[in-house]
């Protein structure tokens, strides 16, 4: 297909052609026989014109004066000198002109005239950049809006399977307690017609009796067991994850590892969650994994050891980690280097990509301690960090001081909306 030259419309301002400054060609016509000099002062500028009379006894009289066609010519070549800079100038402004016609046309878009295969012409619409741009906003709101309604059907589906799975064991339940009714309800006819025969019979029954009594009173144990254990509530709790995926249940779970150089406080600071106490951590060899309940969300906690000899085995804790908490030691300036260092390769793993980051400058409370903005210099938060959720936060694992704000970060990041509880 061949596309001839564009028609369109024009919408710019006329551009006037280029003036053209020549010499006049024919003799310039004579002034008028009195005003044959031209007065100099600066005072006569607005009527320079004089004749003789004026020179000798008028209002110029004694100015400085010039012949008028000499001084007329000065004028005539003065003009012709500016001539080539008005030419240029007006150049500039017709192409500045044209350019401007065509930027709105490439913004409005138009008509084209083009070729087909065979040689025939016909009008094509060529969208403009205002279109292009109106178009690019959609397809992102269209791609938007299909990932939305993909993750609602999950998060639905999510729903429908939690509600399915608690009908099939309430109703499950339901015949339980029905079959435990009429077992009851025999037990009791097999009693009551006990009741009511002869001495001979009744002794004679009393084995049966007592071992019907003994499953009686089993299951009544057994059914007060599941009744303590068991809440029957209607609620149906919702969790909504920041990246759009439904929760069900009161608590969200989250998979955390935690990691830094060896010393930095890491086991200090899970203990302390734990336990909320102090406790005096041994140097991780393996692992620690904890629990930790916090508001809405049950974090497992994944303390691995940090030695350099245990720091390539990291990595196996990675996998469907959603934050990784990492601790430094703010009072191990000395340390801070290889601390950067480590994180930097941490932040390069594929697998860690989404994880959100927190970082503790652990031991605040030792004096001369790095502050947290210190650190933040130091290490290149900013840059090293730049593009992932990631946080610092100032703390002291042994007195806890800091450690709930770093989780509350954590849980921000983590929860879109609170628990909503569906009763
Ligand atoms: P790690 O698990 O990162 O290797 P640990 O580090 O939790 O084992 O802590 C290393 C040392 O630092 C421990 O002291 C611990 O008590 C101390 N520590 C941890 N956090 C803090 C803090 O916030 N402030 C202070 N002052 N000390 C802290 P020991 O003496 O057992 O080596
Ligand atoms: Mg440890």
């Amino acid at each position: 297909m061949r596309t001839r030259a564009t028609r369109r419309p024009c919408t710019a301002p006329c551009v006037p052609p280029t003036c053209v400054l020549t010499a006049p060609s024919s003799p310039t016509p004579p002034a008028l026989w009195q005003n044959t000099f031209v007065c100099l002062e600066e005072a006569c500028q607005s009527g320079p014109l004089m004749c003789c009379v004026c020179k000798e006894y008028g209002k110029h009289q004694g100015h400085k004066h010039a012949v008028l066609e000499t001084e007329a010519n000065q004028i005539r070549a003065s003009i012709l000198d500016m001539a080539h800079c008005i030419r240029t100038f007006t150049d500039e402004v017709s192409e500045y002109s044209r350019k401007l016609v065509g930027i709105v046309q490439q913004i409005e878009g138009g008509e084209q005239i083009v070729e087909d295969g065979v040689g025939m012409a016909h009008t094509e619409h060529v969208p403009g950049t205002a279109e292009s741009a109106r178009s690019c906003v959609r397809a992102y709101f269209a791609d938007l809006h299909e990932t939305l309604c993909r993750q609602e059907e999950m998060a639905l589906s999510v729903v429908d399977a939690h509600v399915r799975e608690r009908l099939i064991w309430l109703r499950q339940q339901q015949e339980d307690m029905t079959i435990l009714l009429s077992q009851v309800s025999t037990a009791c006819l097999h009693c009551e017609k006990t009741l009511q025969q002869d001495d001979c019979r009744v002794v004679l029954a009393k084995q049966e009796i007592s071992c019907l009594l003994e499953t009686l009173q089993k299951q009544q144990h057994q059914f007060t067991e599941l009744a303590d254990h068991i809440q029957l509530d209607a609620g149906i709790p919702v969790t909504f994850t920041k990246d759009n995926r439904v929760h069900i249940g009161p608590k969200m779970e989250i998979r955390v590892v935690t990691l830094g150089l060896d010393g930095a406080g890491k086991t200090t600071i899970l203990f302390k969650l734990k336990q909320d106490e102090f406790m005096q951590p041994i140097p991780t060899i393996g692992f620690n994994v904890e629990t930790v309940e916090y508001k809405n969300l049950k974090f497992t906690i994944w303390d691995v050891g940090g030695k350099h000899k245990l720091r390539p085995l990291w990595k196996h804790y990675y996998l469907n980690t959603q934050a990784v908490v990492f601790v430094i030691d703010s009072c191990h300036r000395d340390r801070l280097m290889e601390a950067h260092s480590e994180l930097a390769k941490l932040l390069t793993e594929k697998e860690l990509r989404d994880a959100l980051l927190l970082i503790f400058a652990n031991k605040q409370d030792v004096p001369g301690a790095v502050s947290v903005e210190e650190m933040t210099e130091l290490l290149s938060l900013h840059k090293l960090c730049c593009g992932r959720s990631w946080h610092i936060q100032g703390c002291d694992a042994r007195s806890g001081m800091g450690l709930h704000e770093g989780l509350d970060w954590l849980s921000r990041q983590l929860v879109a909306a609170g628990v909503l509880d569906v009763a």
